[in-house]
């Protein structure tokens, strides 16, 4: 039987599913378009002006007192796009060579990407080739391509090996029309400027900051293949003894992905 007591749980954990929702979505959005914002400084500053107007330096220092902007993002990065032709050069002017994900020097690729500024709470990506990761080349061929920021689906980052999302808007050497080919775009793609989404830890801190947090369980999930969930946030409880959850929509801006959030009490209400 379903009693008024019942009704008055399951509603408080639709409206406590919402807000969450809301805020983790809000958030992100912030995230993203203080990361846009980065990706046409690097344009401005670096490849508008001759000599670039823009060094690591200056670049750590602005990305650091700003951080407060990007309140989910553990760091961002800007990678370049180097050729194969031009490794050599690029190589003696940065005085580093490029390595791969897992830190072996670059063996011979048609293109890199390169890690040439970077905030300095992910130092540790300088001089990597992010080509060199599944998630993070995926990311930066649909970035490219588009002209638009792109998600990869969640997965381990590196340092941390938190579960997060890395997020890469493209940035061009040249203005382009909106219905430039994907063939146009590449051919104009100087870089890619991104960064993580810490989603264990700093979805965590978000939470824990809510009213009624003790109560109730939270999962996020990438849901783009829909018979195949991707756990984004939480630990996946066996559904057996649970009563009722609640799934919220959540929208991170990537038409791609589809993403949604979970909630359900810890114990029988
Ligand atoms: N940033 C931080 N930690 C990571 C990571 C990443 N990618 N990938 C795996 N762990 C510079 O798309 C360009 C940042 C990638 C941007």
């Amino acid at each position: 039987m379903r009693t008024e007591s019942m009704r008055k749980a399951e509603e408080t954990l639709t409206s406590m599913c919402e807000e969450r929702a809301r805020m983790l979505q809000e958030q992100f959005a912030v995230s993203v378009n203080h990361v846009h914002a980065l990706a046409i400084l690097v344009s401005t500053f670096h490849y508008q002006k001759s000599p670039p107007a823009l060094d690591q330096e200056t670049f750590a220092d602005y990305t650091a007192s700003t951080a407060f902007e990007r309140p989910l993002l553990n760091g961002v990065a800007y990678a370049q796009r180097v050729v194969h032709a031009e490794r050599q050069l690029f190589e003696s002017q940065q005085g580093w060579m490029i390595k791969t994900m897992k830190r072996d020097p670059s063996p011979v690729q048609d293109e890199y990407a390169p890690v040439i500024y970077s905030q300095e709470t992910v130092s540790y990506i300088e001089a990597l080739d992010m080509m060199s990761g599944e998630e993070d080349r995926e990311n930066i061929l649909r970035a490219r391509a588009s002209g638009k920021a792109v998600l990869t689906r969640p997965f381990r980052l590196l340092e941390s090996n938190h579960l997060g999302v890395v997020l890469t808007f493209p940035v061009y050497l040249l203005d382009l029309p909106d219905d430039a080919t994907a063939e146009e775009r590449v051919r104009a793609t100087a870089g890619y400027l991104g960064g993580a989404f810490d989603v264990e830890s700093l979805v965590e801190n978000l939470l824990r900051q809510l009213a009624g947090n003790q109560e109730i369980m939270v999962n996020v999930f990438d849901v783009t293949n829909a018979s195949e969930p991707l756990i984004m946030y939480g630990t996946n409880p066996p559904d057996d003894h649970m009563l009722f959850s609640h799934v919220s929509m959540l929208d991170f801006g990537d038409p791609f992905r589809k993403h949604q959030m979970k909630c359900r009490y810890r114990e029988k209400p």
